[in-house]
């Protein structure tokens, strides 16, 4: 029932944002996929030139596994499309990202395009972050500041801020830039706006899961096969 509904958001993201002669921005995650696999399609077929920054390890496997054409943001610092999932959307388009641990260079990559697409299954569309994903913002941290930075933002916005571990418990997750995650988990709604902001200004901080006010659209697959878009 998800898969479907990711593969919805991802194809009708495809179709309607990506032209021939453009740079792209190839998110991570699962529902990327569908959206990878749709843009393959689409070149081929209509023998599209496009080009694809990735957002991750992951990305970058998906996008030479698709026989698209890799490039980077030296040669293309500016984008036309980011194609990317979420963990959460909120009510207005402000965004939970990082679950998977990709969060930097995807609000990198992000920032570097024109237009930001978000896609998602329905269970991502939440009215306030928390209520849909409880597992908290996931904030980048270098490595030898994560205890600090814990005491940081527990001591100034509450919460338990947790550092995130591999499965295994034999250490913690190292992202592709070889820092450490902290997971938030917040105990009431901000200002997201203005917590994202204090916290990256903390020191240690590389930047945190919230994307405020850069998706341009979100399209949601839904559970009855149809697409909504915000
Ligand atoms: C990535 O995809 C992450 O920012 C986010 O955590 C994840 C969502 O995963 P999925 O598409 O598998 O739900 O963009």
């Amino acid at each position: 029932m998800t898969e479907e509904a990711k593969r919805l958001a991802g194809c009708a993201a495809v179709d309607n944002h990506v032209k021939n002669n453009q740079a792209l921005g190839i998110g991570s995650g699962s529902t990327i996929v569908h959206a990878v696999n749709r843009l393959a399609e689409r070149v081929k077929q209509e023998n599209l030139k496009v080009v694809c920054v990735p957002t991750s390890f992951q990305a970058r496997q998906l996008i030479l596994q698709n026989g698209l054409v890799l490039t980077d943001l030296d040669r293309h610092p500016e984008l036309d499309v980011a194609i990317d999932g979420a963990d959460e959307v909120d009510s207005d388009l402000n965004l939970i990202k990082g679950g998977g641990g990709c969060l930097a260079q995807e609000k990198i990559v992000a920032g570097c395009a024109k237009s930001f697409i978000v896609i998602a299954d329905y269970r991502k569309d939440s009215k306030n972050f928390g209520e849909q994903w409880k597992k908290g913002v996931p904030i980048e941290v270098i490595p030898m500041a994560y205890v600090p930075v814990i005491k940081a933002l527990q001591s100034r916005f509450g919460g338990v801020a947790e550092l995130r571990m591999a499965v295994s418990k034999a250490g913690p997750v190292v992202t592709d830039n070889g820092n450490f995650l902290l997971d938030w988990k917040f105990d009431k709604v901000h200002d997201w706006r203005t917590v994202n902001t204090e916290i990256k200004m903390i020191p240690g901080v590389v930047d945190t899961g919230l994307f405020i006010n850069m998706a341009e659209r979100v399209y949601f697959g839904m559970e009855d096969g149809t697409v909504t878009i915000r």
